[in-house]
C-alpha cells in the first residue's frame, strides 16, 4: 500500500489547475449543446446569498450553489447569470456594493477586476437585471426552481412603467402570459452534464481524494482507547484545514462502539473504549468537489476475532465491487453481487444458517446491510442523476435506498460503500419472525447487539475497462495494524 503524503499546499496545487472560469466555460458549452435548435430562450440562474442563523445576524459560512459554481466559476454571494441559448453568451450580474460593505466585508472589486476574473461576455450590475431581461425579451426562460422565478418577477417589477416589458410578460409581470418559464429542462440538462466529469473536475476530485486520504491516515495514527469521538474529528479537521480544504462536504460521522451501527450518527461525543470499533465517515471539499471516505478500525489497533470476521466480510465485498466497477455495469447488479459476498462471509462465520440462496431470497441481507452500495459524487456529496427518467426505486428491503440505479459510464464518479451492521431495531423483530429466524443464529447474534457496524467507502472514477480509485486510506487488516502502531 502506498500512503500519499501530499507535499503541496492547496494554493500551490490550484496554481497548476485550469482556472475555475475556464472550467465553467467548458461546462457552459456542454450545457448549450443540449439545447438544440434554440429559440431566443435563455437560462436564468441565481447564485447563493449569505445565510444567517435563525433570527440573528450570525452568518453561516458561505458556500456557492453547486449549479451556479458549475456554470460560472464565481464563488461570491449575490450574483446572477443569464445564458443566451442562441448566441451562447454569458451575462453576469454582480451586486452593487456600498461603502458599508467595504467597511465590514472588505474591498469591493471593480468591474475590470470582475471582468478579468470571470470573463463573462457581458458584465452588469444586479440592479440592471430587469432591463437586460426586457432587452433580450426571451420567449422562453429556463430556471432551476421557484426561487429563480421569484427572483425574475422581482427584477421585472422594479422596471419603470414606461418600459415595454408588458408586451413580453403580460399585463402583470407575475402572470408570465407570453413567456414560458420552465423548471424541468434546465435541471435535467444540468444533471446530465454533471453526471460525466470533465478533466478539470477530475483534477479537483483527485486532489480532494489525495488530501482527504492523507488526513484519514493521520486519524488512524492518532487513534487510541479512552479518547472522545470528537477528538478524532479534531485530528481530521486539523489536517484538512491546514492543507487548505476549508469546507466539510457533509456532517462527518465519528462513531465508536454501538454508535457505528447508527447510519447517520453525527453527535460525535462519546468516549471510545478499548476493544471497540471506530467508524469514521467524513470528507472535505476542494474547490467545491467532495471527497466521501469511510473507514472502520479497532480502537486499540488490533482486530478481535469477531471484528476480523465482520470486517473481512465487508472488505471482500467492497473489493469485489471495485474489481467489477466499470463502464457498462449496472449499479444495482453491483449492489446485489456485493451483498452476496458479504452474506457468504456471515454464513461461513456461523452468524447465519441455511444457504446463500435462501438468505438472499428471504431478504435477510437487508437486516445487516440496510443502505445502498453507493452514490454519485461531485459538487454535491450525493450528486444528482442516480435515477434516469422512468427508472423507479426497486421495492425490496435493503436495495430500496440505493441512490444510483443505472448503467455506469466513463467519467462518472461513484462511491462504493458496503457495510454490515448489528442493529437491534432490525434484528430483534427478526428474531421473532418465524420465516427469517430460520436463517439466523439467534444466540450468536444476540451477543453482537452492541457490536456496532463496519463500513468501508472508496471513491471511484469509472473508466472504459475498470476504474480509478481516488481513495488511498489503510483498509487491509495488516496495513491498519501497522499504521496504528506507526
Ligand atoms: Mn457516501
Amino acid at each position: 500500500m502506498s500512503l500519499y503524503q501530499p507535499d503541496l499546499t492547496t494554493s500551490r496545487y490550484s496554481a497548476r489547475l485550469s482556472s475555475a472560469s475556464d472550467m465553467a466555460r467548458q461546462h457552459r458549452e456542454n450545457l448549450w449543446e443540449l439545447f438544440e435548435a434554440p429559440t431566443d430562450g435563455i437560462v436564468y440562474i441565481q447564485g447563493a446569498s449569505v445565510q444567517h442563523r435563525y433570527d440573528t445576524d450570525t452568518e453561516i459560512s458561505f458556500r456557492q450553489e453547486s449549479n451556479f459554481w458549475y456554470l460560472t466559476g464565481v464563488n461570491e454571494a449575490d450574483y446572477h447569470a443569464i445564458l443566451e441559448l442562441k448566441n451562447r453568451r454569458l451575462h453576469l450580474f454582480t451586486p452593487k456594493r456600498d461603502t458599508l460593505y467595504a467597511v465590514w466585508n472588505g474591498r469591493v472589486k471593480g468591474l475590470d477586476e470582475i471582468q478579468s476574473l470571470y470573463a463573462p461576455d457581458e458584465l452588469h450590475y444586479d440592479v440592471d437585471l430587469g432591463n437586460v431581461l426586457a432587452e433580450l425579451s426571451p420567449q422562453q426562460i429556463f430556471v432551476l426552481d421557484d426561487r429563480g422565478k421569484l427572483s425574475l418577477t422581482e427584477a421585472l417589477r422594479s422596471l419603470p412603467e414606461e418600459k415595454s416589458v408588458k408586451n413580453y410578460f403580460g399585463e402583470s409581470v407575475t402572470d408570465w402570459v407570453h413567456v414560458r418559464t420552465e423548471t424541468t429542462s434546465l435541471r435535467d440538462a444540468l444533471t446530465f452534464c454533471r453526471l460525466h466529469k470533465t478533466e478539470a473536475e477530475l483534477e479537483r476530485m483527485r486532489f480532494a481524494g489525495l488530501v482527504n486520504s492523507f488526513a484519514h491516515n493521520e486519524v488512524l495514527k492518532a487513534l487510541q482507547p479512552d479518547v472522545y469521538e470528537y477528538e478524532m474529528k479534531a485530528v481530521l479537521d486539523a489536517h484538512l484545514v491546514r492543507h487548505g480544504l476549508l469546507h466539510p462536504a457533509y456532517n462527518g460521522i465519528f462513531a465508536s462502539g454501538a454508535n457505528s451501527a447508527i447510519l447517520h450518527y453525527v453527535e460525535n461525543i462519546r468516549q471510545m473504549k478499548d476493544g471497540e470499533l471506530f467508524l469514521i465517515d467524513s470528507g472535505y471539499e476542494f474547490e467545491g468537489y467532495s471527497s466521501d471516505i469511510t473507514r472502520t478500525w479497532p480502537v486499540n489497533g488490533r482486530f478481535s476475532e469477531d471484528q476480523r470476521i465482520v470486517y473481512s466480510a465487508v472488505l471482500e465485498g467492497q473489493k469485489a465491487a471495485i474489481l467489477a466497477a466499470k463502464a457498462g455495469v449496472k449499479m444495482e447488479d453491483l449492489h446485489m453481487m456485493t451483498t452476496r459476498v458479504m452474506m457468504e462471509g456471515l454464513l461461513d462465520a456461523g452468524f447465519l444458517k441455511g444457504s446463500v440462496e435462501e438468505i438472499m431470497e428471504k431478504n435477510i441481507f437487508a437486516l445487516f446491510f440496510p443502505h445502498g452500495l453507493g452514490h454519485f459524487l461531485g459538487l454535491d456529496t450525493h450528486d444528482p442523476g442516480g435515477y434516469p427518467k422512468g427508472v423507479e426505486r426497486i421495492d425490496r428491503p435493503g436495495i430500496r435506498y440505493l441512490r444510483v440505479r443505472r448503467e455506469l459510464e466513463e467519467g462518472m464518479v461513484i462511491t462504493i460503500e458496503p457495510g454490515l451492521y448489528f442493529i437491534p431495531a432490525l434484528l430483534r423483530p427478526a428474531f421473532e419472525n418465524t420465516d427469517q429466524k430460520a436463517c439466523l443464529n439467534v444466540n450468536r447474534l444476540e451477543e453482537m447487539l452492541s457490536f456496532g457496524g463496519v463500513r468501508i467507502e472508496d471513491n471511484l472514477v469509472i473508466l472504459e475497462g475498470g476504474n480509478e480509485n481516488l481513495t488511498s486510506v489503510a483498509k487491509e487488516i495488516e496495513d491498519i495494524e501497522a499504521l496504528y502502531r506507526g
